[in-house]
């Protein structure tokens, strides 16, 4: 059997085609694939899907007779919206009106960290590009470049990275975000949790959401599964320190003590066993290593749990049971956002367990398992294959990481002596890495280092300001994309396509790397003239076309097997070593971490100090709508939530403007608005990500509220895969200052 690490090594090269040149994909349906054809004849509505957040919604782009933009809703076909955008996505229109917007390629012309740019046309910035980093690859190889990528152009600049000869393609979805709870799930039930998540909210009789704030994170299909399930009379269960939406709408609060949920989850799994709540045919069926789990568990009981977590004992029972009398319709919520102690992927394993006791993987109201439609890719010439990846500078760190690392990228490239290579050359398209790295001096450290940076984005954000290179994306509204695939109850297929021509000087992202890889030679690797010919050609493969996807929008396929559920008695093989759902994980031991997840206290906050605790707004997601005019009408800052009782010992009042320090000496760039609310613990401060930018030219979101990655100087990296853990900052308030608004 392969190693894990023998499989990240292959899946780090990629399987390209054979090594023969491949005709022209061209021409199939020309008049019908015309998208000038809707945009000029008057066709009032066209599909896309959301861009604004990663659950990829699709739906309608409409115009009015004039045939400006006028609204966008949801594709009542969606299984990811089911006909209803949330409020970002409606907001959707703000993003192609905003004046702000990036409008033509920009080349550097003075110092970083500072807006000097000159305006250059699309024919220079790709010759500066290519030029350098034919250079780079002269002198250090190809594998010395790296793409960062969030969003779905992702898929050219993918290609054109693997052509030119390096595997470093990293997206902060990984390592800051969802990579320890796929490793967990991966390493527990041989597959992972995916996105959107295989979670069947709608059905389930009891869901635990463990600092999983459904309904102020607002992917949508989740939402409103989750309202489907109270109506039916669901149990909720929140635990969370800071009463979330989420927690009003749930029949148990845990406020749990931040930092200590692993206590409680262990204690959870200890009472399931011992008053023997688990789903035992099912256990004994799929699973492995229960005797090794009983006895691991054996003196983590409710009272441990209770020192640690402020939870009681009584309630930590009541919940197990709770529990155990809907299994196996239960779901004990993995979250997503999942990046926080350090100790991270542990903390996902005992919820891969607790699940597995209770009988939910594989059952109605537990997880299904989803289906995905498979897009043919277009046959191109075998990509190269590299020298070195970013493994060789980290050896023996991560290795249960099957990604490169966001963060790992980054930190090879701030120069060190022990390294065999550094990256030179950064394409970043769609992700603020500013605001989505943690320790934000490491950031510009490295960004300091490098050759060449080229910035891919639509707004002038923070990272543009670092760039050598800017080139505008123009919006989804305005532009193809790749199809839309993605995982659920059915194979579903969208599709986006321009509703209007690009404003500006702006062009997609498709078009970008194909120019870029014409200059590079590498135009062998984009076999097509145009978008339309490449999409109509996957269309037709997949028995339909770009005529009848434009006129639909999204097409939903029958599963292929009747497995949404096991079947009773069903024979499983899982992707685990063993075949069965590992209790004891096993590929875990081999590389020499705990099989079973172990508690460890994390630091506390010192005297005068708070946890600070971030999260989401129903209206705005990130860093990248803080300055969309319709949804900063919505909300236009972020304030911080401060307990009454820390409130009246600082002498803080509700609306006061205060700066906040961390513990290392970091103070918030900007003044943020004191919330005073019994809904946050006194131990922590809350606030929202993706207020407080710093750049001048996002003119209506400038210096609004504060930034929380500002004040995340100290990240906790997970060992087993080198996700940063940001929830270990505490700050204190600076009330007394020059720049304190009132
Ligand atoms: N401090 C802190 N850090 C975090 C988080 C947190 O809560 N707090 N959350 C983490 C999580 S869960 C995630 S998933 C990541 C998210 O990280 P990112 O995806 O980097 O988040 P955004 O800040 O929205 O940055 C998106 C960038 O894409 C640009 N953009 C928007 N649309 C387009 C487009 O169509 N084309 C192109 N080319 N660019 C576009 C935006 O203008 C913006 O610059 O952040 C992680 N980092
Ligand atoms: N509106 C909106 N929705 C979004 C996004 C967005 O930007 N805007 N982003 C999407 C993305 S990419 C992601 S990854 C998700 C993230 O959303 P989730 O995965 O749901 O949540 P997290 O960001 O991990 O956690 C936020 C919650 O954790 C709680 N919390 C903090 N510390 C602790 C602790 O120690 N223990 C416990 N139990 N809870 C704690 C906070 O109080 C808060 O309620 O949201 C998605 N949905
Ligand atoms: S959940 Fe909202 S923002 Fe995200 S894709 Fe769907 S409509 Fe867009
Ligand atoms: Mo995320």
């Amino acid at each position: 059997m392969a190693t894990r690490r023998d499989f990240i090594r292959i899946s780090a090269l990629g399987a390209g085609g054979t090594a023969v040149a491949w005709p022209l994909v061209r021409n199939f349906a020309k008049e019908l694939v015309d998208p000038e054809r809707f945009i000029f004849e008057g066709m009032r509505r066209t599909p896309t899907y959301c861009e604004i957040c990663f659950w990829k919604c699709a739906g309608w782009v409409y115009k009015n007779d004039k045939g400006d933009l006028w609204k966008i809703i949801g594709n009542d076909e969606d299984l990811h919206c089911n006909g209803r955008f949330c409020p970002r996505g409606t907001g959707g229109v703000g993003m192609y009106n905003d004046e702000d917007r990036l409008k033509t390629p920009l080349i550097r012309t003075q110092d970083r960290g500072k807006q000097v740019f000159r305006e250059a046309t699309w024919d220079e910035a790709f010759t500066y590009i290519a030029d350098k980093l034919k250079k780079i690859s002269r002198e250090h190889g190809p594998e010395c470049t790296a793409l960062f990528t969030h969003g779905s152009g992702g898929k050219y600049f993918s290609t054109l990275l693997k052509a030119f000869g390096s595997p470093h393609i990293a997206a902060p979805s990984y390592a800051q975000c969802r990579g320890p709870r796929e490793v967990a799930f991966q390493n527990t039930f041989g597959e992972g949790v995916e996105s959107p998540e295989r979670t069947d909210i709608r059905d389930t009789k009891c869901l635990v959401l463990i600092g999983s704030h459904i309904g102020e994170n607002m992917h949508n299909g989740q939402v409103q599964e989750m309202s489907v399930a109270i109506d039916k009379g669901a149990i909720i269960i929140t635990v969370d320190p800071r009463y979330s939406t989420a927690a009003s709408k749930s029949k148990y609060w845990l406020p749990i003590k931040p930092a200590t949920d692993l206590a409680l989850l262990l204690a959870w799994i200890h009472v399931i066993l011992e008053e023997e709540l688990y789903d035992k045919a099912y256990v004994e069926k799929y699973t492995m290593g229960l005797d090794l789990l009983q006895a691991h568990v054996k003196g983590m009981t409710p009272e441990w749990a209770y020192g640690i977590t402020t939870i009681p004992p009584e309630v930590i029972r009541q919940m197990a049971r709770e529990m155990g009398h809907a299994s196996p319709a239960v779901i004990v919520h993995p979250g997503r956002h999942v990046t926080w102690y350090g100790d991270d992927t542990q903390r996902l394993r005992a919820v891969a367990i607790l699940n597995a006791l209770l009988g939910s993987w594989g059952r109605r109201g537990g997880f299904f398992k989803p289906e995905t439609a498979s897009v043919p890719e277009v046959p191109h010439p075998a990509f190269p294959t590299p020298k070195r990846t970013w493994r060789t500078e980290f050896p023996d760190l991560y290795r249960l990481s099957d990604s490169v690392l966001a963060n790992g990228v980054c930190d090879a490239t701030i120069p060190d002596p022990s390294r065999g290579c550094n990256f030179k050359a950064w394409i970043v398209n769609g992700t603020n890495l500013i605001e989505t790295l943690p320790n934000q001096d490491n950031t510009i450290k490295a960004i300091e280092a490098l050759d060449l940076l080229v910035v891919i984005d639509t707004m002038p954000m923070e990272i543009t300001g670092y760039a050598d290179v800017v080139l505008p994306e123009c919006t989804y509204i305005e532009r193809y994309d790749e199809i839309r695939v993605s995982p659920h109850r059915k194979p579903q297929i969208a599709l986006r396509m321009p509703a209007l021509k690009p404003k500006y000087n702006t062009k997609p992202a498709y078009w970008m790397a194909r120019e870029l890889a014409k200059k590079m030679g590498l135009e062998a690797f984009f076999p097509y003239e145009k978008i339309e010919d490449l999409l109509d050609w996957q269309l037709k493969q997949l028995g339909t076309s770009l005529e009848e996807m434009q006129r639909i929008g999204v097409k939903t396929f029958e599963r292929t097997a009747d497995d949404l559920y096991f079947a009773p008695d069903e024979e499983v093989e899982f992707g685990t070593n063993s075949g069965k759902i590992e209790l004891y994980a096993t590929a875990f031991e081999q590389e020499g971490f705990d099989p079973l997840p172990k508690y460890t206290a994390h630091e506390e906050p010192p005297a005068g100090y708070y946890r600070l605790n971030y999260g989401r707004a129903p209206m705005h997601t990130f860093s990248r709508t803080s300055n969309n005019p319709n949804l900063t009408d919505l909300m236009d800052e972020n304030s911080v939530w401060v307990n009454p009782k820390v409130a009246q010992e600082w002498g803080l009042t509700n609306d006061q403007y205060i700066h906040l320090r961390n513990q290392d000496g970091k103070r918030s760039e900007f003044p943020i608005k004191v919330r005073i609310t019994e809904r946050i613990r006194w131990d922590s401060v809350y606030m929202v990500h993706g207020f407080g930018h710093d750049q001048k030219r996002l003119k209506r979101c400038y210096g609004k509220g504060a930034s929380d990655t500002n004040l995340i100087t100290k990240v906790l990296v997970d060992p087993l895969m080198g996700g940063t853990g940001m929830r270990g900052n505490f700050v204190t308030f600076i009330t007394e200052s020059e720049e304190v608004k009132s």
